[in-house]
């Protein structure tokens, strides 16, 4: 028996006990996976129910009410969304994940249109709702598709996890926060002209939070041989206290803070236009019925 010949059966042996080893390896460690992904529990929703139909729905919805966008594919749409998540842990997205979602769903913004805002979130879209004259992110395409809704994938298997999802500060890289971020950058990014940004006089604290995506995304992003001036819009509550104007200090060292980043900036306390849609709103009180306008 020659030498090969004698090892032959035994080198077989090892091969199947490898790859049989290899196998159990895979399997246990799916299995364990997918113990963890049951067995973590997120702070935040779970996946909306019914979010795919939600959003192609809008999708739809969005091309009825603005032809402008073209013809874009509903569902190809959605499946980059679902491409950005699922397999992935929810607390590993990060906005390169999202990358070929936002060229899907790329849109031109015409100049002096955008409006951005920090803790006007209400009050910005009955305005924009009001007039149309205006464009925040959440009346852009991808901000209307996916406005107000939850959404992430499970580690190891495909698909949502409609049970939790982790909440906005739940840890860095999430599935919501990674979008948010990376289509606020967009939009600034695509903005030109003027743009306008509505804050609240009447809120505690700085006039833009510092971790706000106004200052930490949407500044940084903004293309200063493209965009003209940024506007704010200093507005009080119809009823509220006037905490912060144009000359408070927080608002001199946000000016600062444009400035810094190459922008010209400027700022306009109680813009007449929204001081108007807030007592259209409540025309009995008190501040509505100074003939002003
Ligand atoms: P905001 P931004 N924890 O009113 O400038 C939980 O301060 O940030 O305005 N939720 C958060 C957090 C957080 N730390 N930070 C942000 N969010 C979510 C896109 C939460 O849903 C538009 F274009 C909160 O209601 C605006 O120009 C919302 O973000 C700009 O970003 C707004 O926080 C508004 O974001």
């Amino acid at each position: 028996m020659s030498w090969h010949g004698a090892s032959r059966p035994v080198t077989k042996d090892l091969r199947m006990g490898t790859m049989l080893a290899l196998v159990l390896m895979v399997f246990v460690s799916s299995a364990i996976g997918q113990q963890k992904d049951q067995a973590k529990k997120y702070k935040g929703t779970g996946t909306t129910s019914n979010l795919r139909n939600i959003v192609i729905g809008r999708c739809y919805h969005y091309m009825s009410l603005n032809p402008s966008i073209g013809d874009k594919n509903c569902t190809g749409v959605w499946q980059e969304l679902l491409d950005a998540v699922q397999r992935k842990d929810p607390c590993k997205i990060t906005q390169e994940d999202y990358k070929r979602l936002t060229l899907v769903a790329a849109q031109t913004i015409p100049c002096d249109k955008t409006l951005l805002w920090s803790r006007t979130n209400d009050l910005v879209h009955r305005y924009t709702r009001a007039t149309e004259n205006f464009v925040t992110l959440e009346d852009t395409f991808l901000g209307f598709l996916l406005n107000g809704l939850m959404w992430c994938g499970k580690s190891l298997r495909p698909g949502f996890n409609f049970k939790s999802c982790p909440a906005w500060n739940e840890c860095d890289h999430n599935s919501i926060s990674s979008f948010w971020k990376m289509s606020s950058a967009a939009f600034a990014r695509a903005s030109c002209g003027v743009v306008n940004v509505m804050l609240n006089g009447s809120a505690d604290g700085d006039i833009a939070r510092k971790e706000s995506i106004f200052r930490t995304v949407e500044i940084p992003n903004m293309d200063p041989t493209r965009v003209s001036e940024v506007k704010v819009w200093i507005i009080d509550d119809i009823q509220g206290e006037d905490k912060n104007s144009c000359d408070s200090k927080s608002t001199l060292e946000l000016k600062q803070y444009i400035e810094g980043h190459k922008l010209k900036y400027s700022c306009i306390d109680n813009y007449r236009p929204v001081q108007a849609l807030q007592c259209a709103e409540n025309p009995d009180i008190a501040a509505c019925k100074q003939c002003k306008y």
